[in-house]
């Protein structure tokens, strides 16, 4: 696999995002709670300077319960405000409109000393493609706001809406490209759906899939498949599933291709449990991102 792209768009999304951030007060990043660190954005700390900063783990719904509560307590370790987020639940809304009002209490507060009317607060959201900025905008307005526009930057034509008393959302999220400093990262991407599927090899991530399914949820994997052991090997494993499926064509092969989008839909559709693919215990502790 290899995967590269975006990269002659990387300078004007950057440009556009700088400038729009003057009009900012508070950034709300959405990560992928199934991969929190491959789908962060590398560059979001001198993006976005010293402006409050509130970390959504979003489709925490998908993902591990165990991991997500880790997770959350790792990135509040170094400094972040942090949410669990399902940005389809109505129930998101309020938390969130909360850490917007703390997040922002000390400059208002400030303001108030100096004599000056507090300001709204004006809220950004960035994230990579997929990881459900619209969806979140969406939620937050209570109607159907943010276009869905999979480009990378801030459109030109965008509009502050009135949250609630004393926040302004901008409604249109600034895109930001993922982190792919490895072929690893890439493929958790690709799993999650961040990565379109046409530009990869989906038998080979059905394997990477199946051997982390195997290494940390084997229990799901097993009472999905109605399997009583699963192969050692993950590519026996891989056909012991198809087989187990069905799906065989003549001569008594494992439809290959059939096996491998029918795993990769049924983990993002969480079919075979709630799974995260990174875990907080394996975090490189020497590989802190730099924040602001
Ligand atoms: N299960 C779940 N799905 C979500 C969540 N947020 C977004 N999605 C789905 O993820 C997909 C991408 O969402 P979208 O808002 O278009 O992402 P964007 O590219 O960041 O704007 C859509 O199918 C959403 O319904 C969430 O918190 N939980
Ligand atoms: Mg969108």
């Amino acid at each position: 696999m290899d995967i590269n792209w975006y990269p002659g768009h990387m300078a004007k999304t950057r440009r556009i995002i700088l400038d729009t951030m003057k009009q900012v007060d508070i950034v709300i990043e959405l990560v992928d709670a199934r991969i929190p660190t491959a789908s962060k954005n590398p560059d979001i700390a001198q993006l976005i300077g010293n402006k409050a900063k509130i970390l959504i783990l979003n489709k925490s719904d998908l993902a591990d319960p165990v991991e997500n509560k880790k997770w959350a307590e790792y990135y509040r370790s170094l400094g972040y405000t942090v949410l669990l987020g399902n940005s389809r639940s109505k129930d998101d809304r309020k938390p969130v409109l909360n850490a917007i009002r703390e997040a922002y209490r000390e400059k208002a507060e400030r303001d108030r000393k100096r004599g000056i009317v507090a300001r709204t607060a004006r809220v950004m959201i960035l994230g990579i493609p997929n990881v459900g900025k619209s969806t979140f905008i969406n939620n937050l307005c209570g109607a159907r706001r943010a276009e869905a526009q999979d480009r990378p930057g801030v459109t030109q034509k965008k509009q502050w809406v009135p949250l609630a008393e004393g926040i302004d959302l901008l409604d249109t999220p600034g895109i930001l490209w993922p982190k792919l400093e490895n072929q690893s990262d890439a493929a958790l991407l690709a799993m999650t759906g961040a990565i379109k599927d046409t530009i990869l090899d989906l038998e080979g991530l059905s394997l990477i899939l199946v051997a982390m399914l195997a290494k940390y949820y084997p229990e799901q994997l097993k009472a999905r498949y109605k399997l009583t052991e699963l192969e050692p090997k993950a590519y026996d494993l891989f056909l012991q599933i198809g087989r187990r499926r069905g799906f065989v064509v003549s001569g008594g092969e494992v439809d290959e291709e059939r096996t491998a989008i029918t795993l990769l839909d049924e983990f993002r559709g969480a079919k075979i449990g709630r799974i995260s693919l990174e875990r907080a215990d394996d975090v490189d502790k020497t590989e802190q991102e730099p924040e602001a």
